[in-house]
């Protein structure tokens, strides 16, 4: 910041009163005084227009008492309260304070008269800096020296009041603090209460002094300071009761620029970005986020995180708005699937899991559909050898919906069977609470506020007996409150859309479930996101689960199932939907689906309906399906 310091006397451009009030207030052992200046007054520029924006403080030399911008009209106001204790050290007049409450007058002595001046030998005992000072008796400083003494004797002058009547002489300094009364003959001479100490003798110089006896006002400085356009000022001040103390007015304008800087730069932007800006303005300042980023806070000239946060202009202004990648609370996923014959559900699972690991979700539990015995059991291996223990798992305890133990893939028995290799125990689904348990359990200790989301990747059955769930030990709510109460939407693979038969709702066993589910899903009108059969087909997977490790389970089941050929993709489509950017991956058609009971579904657009089914972006629109699938590839070999 630039300074300019100019100091020039000129005719009166303006006039600056003070105004000087009392209070009191007492201290122990002393009654002192305390006292409020008030400096007001106009600054003008040279050409007379109101100086605007100048700051003006009225300061000692050591300290800033107060400070203020002037108006639009150039009108400032500064005011200090002097407390007996702080004004002692800080301005001058304390001593007045100290010397008319502490020091009553007179002290007595010896009277002697001094014929025509003012010089006082004096005794000093040691080298110091000594003042002498001379008050009227109810306090107020007429004058003052200071002087620089070694040990011996010294005349100094003193300047004395011409006015007749009664003072107080007061030698302060290495030690010594004496008050003496002294008597002026309105300029004819001084007598003097001469006491054992300091004063020892007169002497009959003649000596001009400096005289002020309140009636006339002193001259004082006023400071301009500012940018390159800045004039320079003398001021008067109206002095009452000639006090002394140093008053400087200090004016600062100018224009100031402000810089702003963004880390990264992807982050976000600051509103306003640059500008130039007058001495005193205060700027209001803005860090707004990018998409998928957060203000995080500032730097430079402003700290702290507050936004939008505001700053005085009193030099040029660098601000730094610190951004970070937007953590939002991941969503929870209670996963709802088959696991019995195809390998997309493994690799749903596993997906979920890598991207749990990267606090992309949290897995609230894992229900399984299926009636075959080993379907939990494959689950529970999958966790375990991931690393993932403590993902609650429920299974289906019935038996019509899903394939037997001999029907359903054996690579999936396999996998839920070799305990030794994965480190879990439970194999078969008796050994697994029921699954509708595990839904209420797991909704009922999930706060609503969050992003819940139920992923079906399988058969209904469960969802059904959830929606249909009397109230129990985890909540007091049948099934469909509970879910109203906790879930944000479902995703759903399942059917063919616009229309079509798809295994998961049209199962022979199964599609009773589905049309039922989809008159509670009507009623409760949660949003439903729909992966048909048509859209993981184009979507293919598989073939680079080669580099896995041979134990991996999902190398292990794409291996049986398809010899590690690429393969549909229909469940990571609905993992993928539920934890990324939907619109980014898909387009998106609303409408009402309805199920008949053989599981063929229909479709009918309707903008207002909270069913939405999703498909690949027309050309250039989005992703293409390849690129998809390399995406899906990645995430479930934890590769991204
Ligand atoms: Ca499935």
């Amino acid at each position: 910041m630039k300074h300019f310091y100019l100091i020039i006397f000129l005719p009166a451009l303006m006039v600056i009163l003070i105004f000087i009030t009392s209070g009191a207030t007492s201290l122990p052992g002393q009654s002192l005084t305390e006292k409020t200046i008030t400096i007001s007054g106009v600054i003008n520029t040279q050409n007379g227009e109101p100086a605007i924006n100048f700051l003006v403080k009225l300061k000692t030399d050591e300290q800033v008492l107060d400070e203020v911008v002037t108006n639009q009209n150039g009108e400032y106001a500064v005011s200090y309260t002097l407390d007996a204790v702080s004004t002692q050290r800080e301005i001058d007049k304390a001593e007045v304070f100290e010397l008319g409450e502490a020091y009553p007058n007179p002290i007595g002595g010896v009277t002697k008269s001094i014929a025509s001046n003012a010089h006082f030998p004096v005794r000093v005992d040691a080298g110091a800096a000594y003042q002498i000072e001379i008050y009227t008796v109810d306090g107020k400083l007429v004058r003052r020296s200071s002087h620089n003494l070694t040990t011996g004797e010294y005349t100094i002058s003193v300047g004395m009041p011409r006015a007749t009547g009664v003072y107080l002489l007061r030698v302060r300094g290495n030690n010594v603090n004496e008050v003496r009364s002294i008597t002026s003959f309105g300029g004819n001479g001084v007598s003097i209460d001469v006491n054992q100490g300091i004063i020892i003798s007169k002497t009959q110089e003649n000596s001009p002094f400096y005289e002020s006896d309140g009636s006339e006002p002193d001259i004082y400085r006023l400071k301009v300071v500012g940018g390159e356009d800045y004039y320079d000022y003398e001021t008067t001040f109206e002095e009452f009761g000639n006090y002394e103390y140093d008053v400087y007015l200090e004016s600062q304008t100018g224009l100031y620029t402000l810089q702003t800087k963004v880390i990264p730069e992807q982050g976000g932007s600051i509103e306003p970005e640059s500008g130039t800006f007058n001495y005193g303005e205060y700027i209001t300042l803005t860090a707004n986020a990018s998409n998928g980023w957060q203000f995080s806070g500032w730097e430079g000239d402003l700290s702290g995180d507050q936004n939008p946060d505001s700053i005085l202009v009193d030099s040029d202004i660098s601000v730094t708005a610190i951004f970070q990648e937007a953590v939002e609370s991941p969503v929870t996923i209670l996963l709802d699937t088959d696991m019995k014959t195809d390998v997309d559900d493994a690799g749903a699972l596993y997906m979920l899991m890598n991207m749990a690991d990267r606090n992309e979700c949290n897995i609230a539990a894992v229900l399984v559909n299926n009636k075959g015995d080993y379907s939990a059991g494959a689950v529970e291996a999958m966790i375990y050898h991931h690393g993932s223990q403590g993902i609650p798992v429920g299974a289906y305890k019935g038996d019509r919906v899903g394939r037997n133990n001999d029907d359903m893939g054996q690579h999936y028995v396999q996998i839920a069977k070799n305990t030794e290799e994965y480190g879990h125990s439970r194999v078969t689904r008796d050994e697994f609470p029921d699954a509708t348990e595990i839904y209420r359990k797991t909704l009922a200790s999930l706060p609503p506020d969050q992003k819940n989301i139920i992923v079906s990747i399988g058969h209904l059955q469960n969802i059904y007996y959830l929606l249909t769930s009397d109230p129990d030990e985890y909540s007091n709510l049948n099934g469909f409150d509970l879910v109203e109460k906790k879930l944000d939407h479902f995703v759903v693979m399942g059917g063919t859309y616009p229309s079509g038969r798809e295994h998961n709702f049209s199962s022979r066993r199964g599609r009773a479930y589905t049309e039922h589910v989809i008159e509670i899903l009507d009623d409760l009108g949660k949003e439903v996101w729909l992966i048909g059969w048509e859209l993981g087909d184009q979507i293919r997977t598989g073939s680079g689960l080669a580099e896995l490790e041979k134990n991996h389970p999902l190398r292990i089941v794409y291996d049986e199932y398809r010899d590690l050929r690429d393969h549909p993709t229909f469940d990571q489509l609905a993992v993928l939907t539920a934890l990324r950017d939907r619109h980014h991956y898909f387009q998106w058609t609303r409408g009402q689906i309805s199920v008949d009971r053989l599981g063929q579904n229909t479709w009918d657009d309707d903008e207002n309906a909270h069913y939405q089914y999703a498909k690949i972006h027309e050309d250039g629109d989005g992703p293409t399906a390849d690129e998809i699938a390399e995406i899906i590839l990645n995430i479930m070999m934890n590769n991204f």
